[in-house]
């Protein structure tokens, strides 16, 4: 057996069988005799090869391997890796090395230092001391990305390791070994927290992406019926995946990601349960106090550095869904009132262009059931939000890093994991462009992701942030002339530009029903988009 032979089996194992990739000289020796079994995505730029692996890994929830090519494949994909540390994806991202023999001498193509360059980015960086050990070192990896708080993980490969022969009784324990990571929560901690929640007069939950992620959607939605929890979403800017059903009565909304403002609006409320989000996404600094008066806070997180890190409140470090389980045990049912439902948003004004309001209501009213929403259109993430009120787990992903080329990209990879669902992926025209080849590869493999760009000729979200900021007359905030839908049809995705209601609603429907990937481009209003 050699090394190519156990990395193979160890993938097969971990049921790693698709891997994302872009190659080089340096990776093709890994890639020599590729297995039948395996199915390699090429993506032509990583910054790509990286978002659809991470949009692959969470629609999966299994580590998710990425091959880049040496130092300059990795320098481009470092963006999306620092998406993927902040979507908690679990993700094993190897790239080539020159030869051992040539590194030290510095040859063409060395990686040099290779380990520190992605160091901030990821759990844990690695080249293996030997060729021998590259088996046990890509396990390392898979298991370090694939145990709480998730994430990417790097092993840097020498390319002449591949064929080196292995002691197979010896790396037959590295491919066979699993790791199990979910713990619960100590009893005593969940039965304060139930105790809290039942005597609070007022207390309120809060929802962030890891409800989802580990699989507590349903544990939230009892244990907010149970105690008649109002429940709002963590800050959008983090709030990478949805927790919480947003058409439920007792849903209230997203919290505003700011300082000041998120103790606006939970003024009154006495306990401030937050689950599965770190405390919190905030944004734009605007100041004020951390929680409202005579609030209390209390945090469940699986991630020990959230919980390290909050300015304020109490945390539990344990799976978020155990967790929620254990608590919905525990609590006693509740005879609050029920909070109001969320008002209606309406469709808004008839305008020409259209408002980005009217073009995501128009989405909602043709929507498969089951569809999932890929995000990245900054300016309409609110009115997303309000206009679709996604209420299935499994079913939002959204760039929580910022690092714009995560939707296109994402959505691709979300697909490829989720054949059987169709996935619709909302872009603003400027976000399109940092991914713009992930149409290729959409269109090669055929991934049916229906493309909706919504087309505003600015930079909108940086308009409205230079009000904020009290900034004025900064350069290159529009974006004029982009046609993004005839881009497309150049990288072979069928695509065509409408406008108004009623053809967006025709070409939205005409999309959904084909088995290809498709773009619909609409002209909007611009400006910001709340409802
Ligand atoms: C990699 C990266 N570069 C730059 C930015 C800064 N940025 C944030 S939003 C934005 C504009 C997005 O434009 P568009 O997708 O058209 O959406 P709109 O704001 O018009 O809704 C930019 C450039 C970023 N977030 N990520």
């Amino acid at each position: 057996m050699n090394v190519r032979e156990a990395a193979f089996d160890l993938f097969r194992e971990h049921r790693m069988t698709t891997i994302f990739g872009n190659p080089g000289s340096t990776e093709l020796p890994m890639l020599a005799e590729f297995p039948e079994d395996f199915r390699y995505v090429l993506g032509l730029q990583e910054a790509v090869v990286v978002g659809m692996a991470d949009g692959f890994a969470q629609a999966s929830g299994r580590a998710t391997h990425v091959n880049l090519h040496t130092a300059p494949g990795v320098g481009n994909a470092m963006g999306a890796i620092f998406n993927a540390q902040a979507n908690k994806s679990p993700l094993l991202v190897t790239a080539g090395q020159q030869v051992r023999a040539q590194v030290t001498m510095n040859a063409n193509l060395t990686n040099r230092d290779a380990t520190r360059v992605v160091h901030p980015f990821v759990k844990w960086s690695y080249e293996p001391a030997r060729a021998e050990d590259v088996p046990l070192a890509l396990g390392h990896g898979i298991h370090v990305a694939s145990t709480a708080p998730r994430g990417p993980a790097f092993v840097s490969l020498p390319m002449d390791d591949w064929n080196v022969g292995v002691d197979e009784a010896e790396v037959g324990h590295a491919i066979e070994r699993s790791v199990s990571s979910r713990s619960g929560a100590d009893p005593a901690s969940v039965e304060a927290i139930a105790k809290r929640i039942a005597a609070a007069k007022n207390p309120v939950l809060v929802v962030g992406p890891d409800v989802d992620a580990s699989g507590g959607w349903d544990d939230a939605v009892a244990l907010a019926e149970r105690q008649k929890l109002p429940v709002f979403a963590s800050p959008a800017p983090g709030g990478g995946r949805i927790g919480f059903p947003e058409g439920h009565p007792l849903f209230q909304g997203v919290l505003p990601p700011a300082i000041g403002p998120v103790a606006e609006t939970l003024k009154g409320r006495d306990l401030i349960v937050v689950v599965g989000s770190s405390v919190f996404p905030y944004y734009p600094y605007i100041p004020g106090p951390l929680l409202p008066e005579g609030a209390e806070l209390v945090a469940i997180t699986s991630d020990p550095d959230e919980a390290a890190r909050a300015p304020m409140g109490d945390a539990i470090v344990a799976d978020v869904a155990l967790t929620l389980k254990a608590l919905v045990a525990e609590v006693p049912e509740g005879d609050r009132a029920e909070p109001d439902p969320l008002p209606d948003p309406g469709a808004g004004e008839e305008m020409d262009p259209i408002s980005p309001t009217m073009a995501n209501h128009t989405l909602a009213g043709v929507l498969p059931e089951d569809a999932i929403v890929v995000l990245e259109a900054p300016s309409a993430t609110l009115s997303v939000r309000n206009q679709l009120r996604i209420s299935k787990p499994g079913s939002y992903f959204f760039g929580a890093g910022g690092g714009l080329g995560f939707g296109l990209s994402a959505a691709i990879g979300v697909q490829l994991a989720q054949p059987d669902r169709p996935v619709v992926c909302i872009l603003g025209e400027g976000s399109a462009q940092y991914a713009i080849t992930g149409f290729w590869t959409a269109a090669a493999y055929d991934v049916p992701v229906t493309f909706l760009v919504l087309r505003n000729e600015e930079y909108a979200i940086l308009k409205w942030f230079a009000g904020i900021e009290e900034v004025q007359g900064a350069p290159g905030l529009d974006l004029p002339a982009v046609n993004t839908s005839e881009v497309a049809k150049g990288y072979g995705v069928p695509a065509e530009r409408v406008s108004g209601a009623d053809e967006l609603e025709a070409s939205l429907k005409k999309s959904f029903g084909s088995d290809g990937p498709s773009l619909v481009e609409v002209p909007v209003q611009p400006g910001m988009a709340l409802f």
